[in-house]
């Protein structure tokens, strides 16, 4: 009774479970519940991705001066990455912007980025709709495919989203994923394949207290990796204030600490570096109880279980 997992990247054409607590449609707490106009749009936005199959080109959005406008998020969170992201992040950032795929003038496209990322990490992007469930995610990652929105949030709450959208993704995961050490934490996408609900659960909250929120030490001082710190102006300037706590990373207790989606984290995980979580998640990740190994095959992009 293994749960079934893709043994191939076409197979990711079926790892599409949305999760809907945060939809606008069926949400009345999301800030675009009460606006038609929204909602229209994002269900065209959301026909794109729920067409798509594995091979198919990333279409380009044309985005409405309105949505550009909210883009503007850029500028702000651009003047904190100096100060409190890490040297990764801006180094991949600075390339985004040297070769005109980000400014702040025009929301980035996919397909700009997805060849972007394969030519640093091999990592590719597709389009999906919402917030996917966790065993869908962690899934893709294992092939390196980063299952990506394409809508932006509503412009009455610019500086923030209760579920992920472009800005997040762009601004927050993108320039990570161009760091060859951080894409290798994708193996935290193997550890996740015909692994158990219980072990999806504390994968899940590893990636949360790691990509999402996590910290790093960098020459003495704590710099932010995760996604939903880099994408959000108030908890990125909280993360790196001395109000909340900060544990050191370490797997077996930071995969069972209870967290939240609707406020700032009381506590955050430090790694001393990339290199040193890499080394400690691999070693958690073997002892996941799963009777086969498996091993992915990048010329055939197809996983080999042994
Ligand atoms: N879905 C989408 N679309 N983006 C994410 O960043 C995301 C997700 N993160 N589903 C996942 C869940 C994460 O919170 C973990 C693996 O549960
Ligand atoms: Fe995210």
């Amino acid at each position: 009774n293994i749960p079934w997992f893709p043994k191939k990247i076409s197979d990711l054409d079926k790892c599409n479970h949305l999760i809907t607590k945060y939809d606008p449609d069926l949400d009345q707490d999301h800030p675009g519940f009460s606006d038609p106009e929204y909602r229209k749009r994002r269900g065209i936005i959301s026909e794109l991705a729920f067409n798509y199959k594995h091979g198919d080109p990333l279409l380009v959005v044309e985005y409405t001066p309105e949505e550009i406008a909210t883009w503007e998020v850029y500028r702000t969170l651009n003047g904190l990455y100096p100060t409190h992201a890490c040297r990764q992040f801006l180094e991949a950032l600075g390339q985004l912007e040297s070769e005109c795929l980000y400014g702040e003038d025009k929301i980035p496209q996919l397909g700009d980025v997805s060849a972007f990322l394969k030519e640093r990490t091999g990592f590719q992007l597709r389009p999906v709709a919402g917030l996917l469930s966790a065993r869908d995610f962690l899934a893709s990652l294992a092939f390196r495919v980063f299952q990506c929105t394409q809508y932006i949030r509503h412009p009455s709450a610019p500086m923030h989203s209760p579920e992920p959208d472009c800005c997040h993704e762009l601004l927050g995961h993108i320039p990570m994923l161009a760091d060859k050490e951080f894409a290798q934490f994708s193996q935290i996408g193997l550890a996740s394949l015909g692994a158990s609900d219980e072990d999806i659960e504390k994968l899940s909250t590893l990636y949360w207290f790691t990509v999402e929120f996590g910290l790093c030490k960098q020459n003495g001082t704590v710099k932010a990796y995760g996604a939903g710190l880099l994408s959000s102006y108030g908890e990125l300037l909280y993360a790196l204030s001395n109000e909340p706590q900060y544990k050191p990373f370490n797997p077996a207790e930071t995969a069972v600490q209870p967290y939240q989606d609707q406020s700032f984290q009381p506590v955050y995980f430090v790694s001393e570096s990339f290199e040193d979580a890499k080394h400690k998640l691999r070693q958690y990740s073997s002892t996941i109880q799963k009777p086969f190994s498996i091993r992915y095959d990048p010329y055939t992009c197809s996983m080999e279980v042994l």
